[in-house]
């Protein structure tokens, strides 16, 4: 089994501080909390930024400015979302890519967010991947239902994305796939041979389907962006919080976790 990489959705687009006081806002508040993620035993952190008044951005300058914070702290991995918020343009979503970090996520379909509509037509898809490929950052296949794992592979038939493949199964958003143990399964049977997982439970499902992530020998996603409790009516106290306890449960199934560099071999990410 490969070491596990534990990747730290620390921010998000959806939660406020009035959800969860402890949510990172400012980039340096990113930066330290991404800092204390990755001693904790995350390889990865997943990157949204915000507004100094909260709301989310993809501008390239926050991005800019939260990634060099990042760096001044710790090697992890960074993550940029080029999914942002419902309701942003592609132009608006795409620029983090031009700053090359080394893996942006990549959302392989339309799917329903609630009450909204998070679109992601066939053309945009593409063009995505254009882009990522043209900055030579490694994409996450983010997979909302099953059908998304098709799109993805019609990307890598075009040629946009190379080996490795590595998805992520976000699981439980209200209007896509629902987050079970069984669907769970469906669709890492789905996968082309060699593909890399993880698993972004939303809500109470990040621990369940998470510790199973680890014994099926996936990769696990946990943080604010996905669930801001610890425990039902307890709110964590940190993103690492969550981070250290998925750790805690992996040392107990002897899974050892990967480093950053090790995560960036795993994902063909060039060092
Ligand atoms: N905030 C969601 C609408 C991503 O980061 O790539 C999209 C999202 C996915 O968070
Ligand atoms: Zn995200």
């Amino acid at each position: 089994m490969q070491p596990l990489i534990i990747t730290a959705a620390m921010v998000g687009a959806e939660v406020t501080r009035e959800d969860q006081p402890h949510l990172p806002i400012t980039a340096e508040e990113i930066a330290t909390a991404a800092a204390a993620c990755r001693d904790a035993g995350a390889s990865i952190v997943h990157l949204h930024v915000r507004n100094e008044d909260g709301t989310p951005t993809q501008s390239r300058e926050k991005f800019a400015e939260a990634i060099e914070a990042i760096r001044a702290k710790t090697d992890v991995i960074i993550q940029v979302s080029t999914g942002g918020a419902v309701g942003m343009t592609a132009d608006e979503r795409l620029q983090p890519v031009s700053l090359r970090p080394e893996m942006a996520t990549l959302t392989c379909g339309t799917v329903n967010f609630g009450q909204q509509v998070f679109m992601n037509a066939p053309a945009d898809l593409i063009r995505f991947a254009q882009e990522l490929q043209m900055y030579n950052v490694r994409p996450e296949f983010e997979i909302f239902d099953a059908g998304m794992i098709q799109n993805a592979m019609q990307l890598a038939k075009a040629g946009l994305v190379t080996p490795p493949f590595h998805f992520d199964f976000v699981l439980g958003v209200p209007g896509a796939l629902p987050a079970s143990a069984k669907n769970l399964l469906f669709l890492t049977e789905l996968l082309p041979a060699g593909a890399s997982w993880s698993v972004a439970g939303m809500g109470r499902h990040q621990l369940s389907l998470g510790a199973l992530a680890i014994v099926l020998g996936g990769h696990v996603r946990v943080g604010f962006e996905d669930n801001i409790y610890y425990r039902k009516g307890e709110l964590a106290e940190s993103n690492a919080q969550l981070v250290e306890r998925m750790a805690r449960i992996a040392a107990e199934l002897e899974r050892p976790l990967a480093t950053p560099d090790e995560a960036r071999q795993i994902l063909g990410i060039a060092m």
